[in-house]
């Protein structure tokens, strides 16, 4: 894969209910992208992203996997996130290293909570959003109604950029809100031109105007040209959308067929067009030198800085430090400070992960997405920087375990075995905290729902090879997880305090 500079990469964090098709989706991407030469399939357990023996067993995400693909000179890295809230943790590890986001909205399941979830994170983290309705294959979607769903929740700013064209039943290509043009859907989801039929003209018509009006509210000159009745060229209309979709004001439904990969070169294209490269982007941290606020800003001339959003601590893949480039430009040979932990990790190898599979690369630019093999103080939240300029980011803010069970090793002979798995498993999932309960003489695991736990009870079987009993805990444990003496400290750190 060729290295790529911050004005040509986009950091886009897939979200959704679970089953909606995220998946498949980024597998579209690759695909199209020439990645692979033929699409996984979900089903059939062998896609890039859902590559952990749990997923493949469960058929669905439990972890936000990284596909990078390129597409017409740039790179896009999609962070496919898990859709049910059990996985919260990952999907907001992801965001807080993305710059915008695709939520997938089911054409036949409709709005759910789990996309409704994922809107509001995109609000909170203030991330600009394109909506990509799925499933269009399947003979009852239907995009008018989860386009209905969508704006009486949402409102106006939820605007359609392509609407179907239909024969019979059957959607068989789209026109383009902007372009105002006809396509015809061929083999690969590539098109030709069409004409645009009479209904479907009328309503883009309708949907035209509400976005003119969005486009005039961007400056007072397009104001005064909007009520002067003159029309907006189409760059014009696309650098005043982009600004909108920026602010949140307007958000872009698109819809396709991951499976026949339809519509998925539209989204693709309105990635690279609508959300912004990383060195358009803010971010500062904190000089901890100087106590100054250190501008980051994405931009290589400055002084090397990354975040470290993500750990994955594999017995088989080993462990990786997920970063993203946040200044200068990270080099294989470098050896960086952490300052939380106040030690220096030399980095040996430099990586660009695609699912599971590492792709050794010389550097990573500013606003890139990559790992670093086995760093072996450095923990998610944690900033890599110089010792001459060290500097720290303010941490994601990850939801806190809330529901737990009691556990015990089934085999005496395996507590410790079973207390350092846990520990690892700890190491990359947030969202679990081990917990002795010495009062009440039981040890609790803690986590975000009943399928997380069983999750962690299936992995320490099959990858750590000893197994855990989950029972109700003894007595009610009143303490909340905060006044625990032996957890607090862990939390602290990774939370930054
Ligand atoms: N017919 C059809 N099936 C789809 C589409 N997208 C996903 N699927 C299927 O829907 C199921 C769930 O998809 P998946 O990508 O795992 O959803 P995720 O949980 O959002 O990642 C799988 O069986 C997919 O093959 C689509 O556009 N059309
Ligand atoms: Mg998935």
């Amino acid at each position: 894969m060729n290295v790529y500079t911050g004005d040509k990469i986009r950091n886009v964090v897939i979200m959704g209910h679970g089953g909606a098709g995220k998946t498949t989706l980024a597998e579209a991407c690759a695909f199209l992208s020439g990645v692979t030469s033929r699409m996984g399939k979900v089903s059939d357990g062998n896609t890039i992203s859902d590559y952990d023996k749990e997923e493949q067993k469960r058929k669905f995400s439990i972890g936000t996997s990284v596909v990078p693909i390129e597409w017409e000179g740039n790179k896009i890295n999609f962070l496919d996130t898990p859709g049910y809230f059990d996985f919260v943790g990952e999907v907001e590890e992801a965001a807080g290293a993305a710059a915008g986001a695709v939520i997938v909205v089911s054409g036949k399941a409709g709005l759910e909570v789990g996309a409704e979830k994922a809107l509001e994170l995109c609000d909170k983290d203030k991330l600009p959003k394109i909506i990509f309705v799925s499933d269009m294959d399947v003979d009852n979607a239907n995009f008018d109604k989860v386009l209905e769903e969508l704006t009486g929740k949402y409102g106006n700013k939820v605007s359609p950029f392509m609407l179907p064209i239909k024969e019979g039943d059957k959607i068989t290509g789209y026109a383009s809100l902007i372009s105002e043009t006809g396509h015809k859907f061929d083999k690969d989801g590539k098109t030709t031109d069409c004409d645009i039929p009479a209904d479907v003209k009328d309503s883009l018509e309708s949907y035209r105007d509400t976005l003119m009006e969005a486009v005039a509210e961007t400056s007072e000159e397009f104001m005064e040209k909007y009520f002067a009745g003159e029309s907006f060229s189409t760059e014009e209309i696309r650098a005043a959308v982009k600004q909108n979709i920026n602010e949140g004001s307007i958000v872009p439904v698109l819809f396709g067929s991951s499976i026949s990969c339809q519509g998925v070169r539209t989204l693709l294209e309105d990635v690279i067009k609508y959300f912004k490269s990383p060195d358009t982007r803010k971010i500062s941290g904190t000089n901890r030198k100087t106590n100054e606020t250190f501008e980051a800003d994405y931009d290589e001339s400055k002084p090397k800085t990354a975040y470290v959003w993500k750990t994955i601590v594999d017995p088989f893949i080993g462990k990786y430090s997920m970063i993203k480039v946040c200044s200068g430009v990270i080099k294989s040979d470098d050896t960086l400070f952490n300052y939380d932990k106040d030690t220096e990790e030399r980095i040996s190898k430099l990586y660009i992960l695609r699912g599971n599979k590492p792709i050794e690369v010389s550097e990573l630019h500013s606003g890139d997405i990559g790992a670093i093999p086995k760093l072996s103080n450095t923990a998610t939240g944690d900033t890599l920087s110089t010792k001459a300029t060290p500097v720290t980011f303010t941490p994601t803010e990850i939801s806190k375990p809330y529901t737990y069970m009691r556990y015990n090793a089934k085999n005496k002979g395996d507590i410790d075995k079973v207390s350092s798995a846990l520990q690892k498993m700890m190491q990359e999932d947030l969202t679990l905290k081990n917990v002795n309960d010495a009062e009440n003489r039981q040890t609790l695991l803690y986590g975000m729902g009943d399928q997380h736990l069983e999750i962690v009870q299936s992995k320490l079987q099959s990858i750590y090879k000893c197994e855990i009993e989950l029972m109700q805990p003894k007595v009610a444990y009143r303490e909340t997880i905060r006044k625990n003496s032996d957890v607090e400290s862990k939390y602290k750190k990774q939370s930054g305090g």
